[in-house]
């Protein structure tokens, strides 16, 4: 990991650049998508957690927590500097910088907000609760069963909410974005599984999105 400098100067014009701290996760894609399908301008600075990276004193500086991903805006709110340290918190700060992801329309806004809490707290921890289990010393098959069916079950209510709509909101939204990562890494399950085919159609139509596909060529 290399920390540059925090903000470009060319020719007395400070380039308006969001630093990245990511590595290639549910977490740290979810933050590379946002950053990319909001056009903000960004380097990315990769971790390798393998080798502990995200232990070492210059990063734990930015995150105290030691996680990926995390995002320094030296042009924040006020033109102030701020760290993000969530990548929820980051696609909504993403979103709120570039004015892009949040329907403008109130009904959708609210959808789009609704939608994106169930891929952050319903989802996200029902996949990681799978790789926590992939890592534990006794691989009980009873256990990966039971958070298998119950990652399952979120994603039926993703399929059945994607009826009729090309996007959870309507129009591709936070929602959307904080909910693809995670289909990203369990997409061996979802694709073993019979039916699903909304899920799987939406799946196609955002891997084809241009940023989004490009972040991940970029990012893994
Ligand atoms: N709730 C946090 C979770 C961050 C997190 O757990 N990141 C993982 C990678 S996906 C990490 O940095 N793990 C390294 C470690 O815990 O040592 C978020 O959504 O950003």
């Amino acid at each position: 990991m290399q920390l540059s400098l925090l903000a470009a100067n060319v020719s007395g014009f400070v380039i308006d650049m969001i630093d990245l701290f990511t590595a290639a996760t549910m977490n740290g894609r979810r933050a590379a998508f946002a950053l990319a399908e909001c056009g903000l301008a960004h380097r990315v600075h990769r971790l390798d957690l393998d080798k502990g990276d995200q232990r070492k004193p210059e990063f734990l500086a930015i995150n105290s927590r030691g996680t990926i991903p995390a995002i320094i805006d030296e042009n924040g709110p006020g033109g102030t500097p701020i760290t993000v340290t969530q990548s929820a918190a980051i696609v909504l700060y993403c979103a709120e910088k570039s004015g892009k992801l949040m329907p403008q329309d109130p009904q959708r806004r609210m959808e789009a907000l609704d939608w994106f809490m169930h891929a952050v707290t319903d989802l996200g921890p029902a996949s990681s609760a799978l790789f926590q289990l992939s890592l534990a010393p006794d691989k009980s098959a009873t256990n990966i069963n039971h958070f298998e069916r119950r990652f399952l079950k979120h994603c039926s209510d993703i399929e059945a909410r994607l009826q009729g709509r090309s996007y959870l909101a309507g129009e591709f939204s936070i929602a959307d974005l904080a909910l693809y990562p995670v289909v990203l890494a369990r997409a061996a399950l979802i694709e073993g599984t019979a039916g699903h085919s909304n899920l799987k159609g939406w799946k196609q139509r955002v891997a084809a999105r241009e940023q989004i596909a490009n972040a991940l060529a970029a990012n893994g």
